[in-house]
């Protein structure tokens, strides 16, 4: 049985891009904050980054105005420096830009804690943990995908759990206990449980757990905290 502080140092963060009733957006806000949810990721794409369109700067903008939870907005854009204006960043937000979709990376990270935001660095499965080596004095939190980035319901890419034990490592090693691992990309109930002991400490949640097809969201946020105590 897990001690309720480590359920403490875990974070939730429900894949807004998963839910179907967009209408209804206030309601599920609503359970999601009865229900101690710590940030909101909002899957923001372009077309290019990644082979598929996702939310823009009024969706954003929208989000704000039902929750006051804070969001985690994930960048699958390139040239994120060239956009990160474009959606009013508040002081208090996650926002993760892609090594790969950069030149300028540290600039990047450095303009998203000029906005009073928490920076995090994002990488694809397949890129090394050695591009992020150089800015983790630059970052709050890492977020690694789990899966290719650009679609909700894919399946998990092995590999990324052993990464998770070796960039937790690395940053242990390096002085950076209070940097966080972020994971995003088939979450489940099963995966999130072997993600967490790798050292993953945010959870992406989508339709693989609190936005899958059973249970309420209610029931499956009890059932996703639950599932890290096997
Ligand atoms: C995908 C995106 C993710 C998805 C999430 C969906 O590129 O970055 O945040 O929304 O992975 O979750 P699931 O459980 O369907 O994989
Ligand atoms: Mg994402």
């Amino acid at each position: 049985m897990l001690e309720v502080e480590r359920f403490e140092k875990i974070m939730i963060a429900p894949s807004i891009m998963c839910i179907s009733e967009w209408h209804d957006t206030k309601n599920i806000f609503r359970q999601l904050k009865e229900n101690g949810i710590a940030m909101i990721h909002a899957d923001v794409m372009d077309g290019k980054f990644v082979p598929n369109l996702m939310l823009g700067t009024e969706s954003i903008k929208h989000l704000r105005e039902v929750t006051d939870i804070p969001l985690d907005i994930h960048m699958m854009v390139e040239k994120p420096e060239e956009k990160l204006d474009w959606f009013d960043i508040q002081p208090g937000e996650y926002v993760s830009v892609h090594a790969e979709s950069t030149r300028h990376l540290q600039r990047t990270l450095a303009k998203i804690a000029d906005y009073g935001a928490h920076p995090m660095v994002a990488l694809n499965p397949a890129t090394p943990l050695c591009m992020l080596e150089d800015v983790l004095d630059d970052v709050s939190g890492v977020l690694l995908m789990t899966v290719n980035p650009g679609f909700a319901g894919q399946k998990l890419v092995p590999q990324t759990l052993g990464k998770i034990t070796r960039l937790r490592e690395l940053l242990d090693k390096t002085g950076h206990e209070e940097v966080f691992i972020e994971v995003d990309g088939n979450v489940s109930f099963e995966n999130a449980p072997k993600m967490y002991h790798a050292g993953a400490r945010a959870f992406v949640c989508g339709t693989s757990s609190i936005f899958g097809k059973n249970g309420s969201i209610e029931e499956n946020i009890a059932k996703f905290k639950k599932s890290m105590e096997e």
